[in-house]
């Protein structure tokens, strides 16, 4: 399992967290999400790749720096 650590300056409350977060683990069942809303940072320990992971939280509406 990797660790990705992604900003994404869109995140503006809890619940853009938990969208991204049930996105990402409905996209990936094992994965780990912890979203900081402070400091829009999104981090998942996972096995999916970054560029996947990137392109399911802009599928949403979110912008990944
Ligand atoms: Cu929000």
């Amino acid at each position: 399992m990797a660790t990705l650590t992604l900003k994404v300056p869109s995140i503006v409350c809890e619940g853009c967290a938990d969208v991204i977060t049930k996105n990402i683990v409905n996209y990936d069942a094992q994965a780990k999400v912890d979203v900081n809303v402070t400091s829009k940072t999104v981090s998942v320990e996972t096995e999916t790749s970054e560029s996947s992971i990137k392109e399911l939280i802009t599928s949403i509406g979110h912008t990944v720096e």
